[in-house]
């Protein structure tokens, strides 16, 4: 678990180059390498541009710590939904 955090933020570190925000780019760049699996639609950099406007809160074009943890979230939450229903995704789905 404290490994998996620690992914968590290095892998943001390293997309923000030392920077406080990740741009665009390299966003693109991360979501493609690290979350292609669990991510149906990174292989189009529309998809990733449209996800990246829904994060962005304070819309600077840019993903904050903050608005990428708020992927991050999503994420794991998506999958305890998927490993806790017992009725298969069209249930899922309503959720
Ligand atoms: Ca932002």
């Amino acid at each position: 678990m404290e490994g998996a955090i620690k992914t968590v933020v290095m892998q943001y570190l390293s997309s923000a180059r030392g920077k406080e925000n990740v741009s665009g780019k390299n966003f693109q760049k991360l979501v493609k390498s690290q979350m292609g699996n669990i991510l149906s639609d990174t292989d189009s950099s529309s998809a990733i541009k449209d996800m990246m406007k829904g994060l962005d809160d304070n819309q600077d074009g840019k993903v904050s710590f903050q608005e990428y943890l708020s992927l991050v979230g999503y994420l794991a939450n998506s999958m305890s939904e998927r490993k806790t229903s017992a009725s298969g995704p069209e249930e899922a789905a309503k959720h």
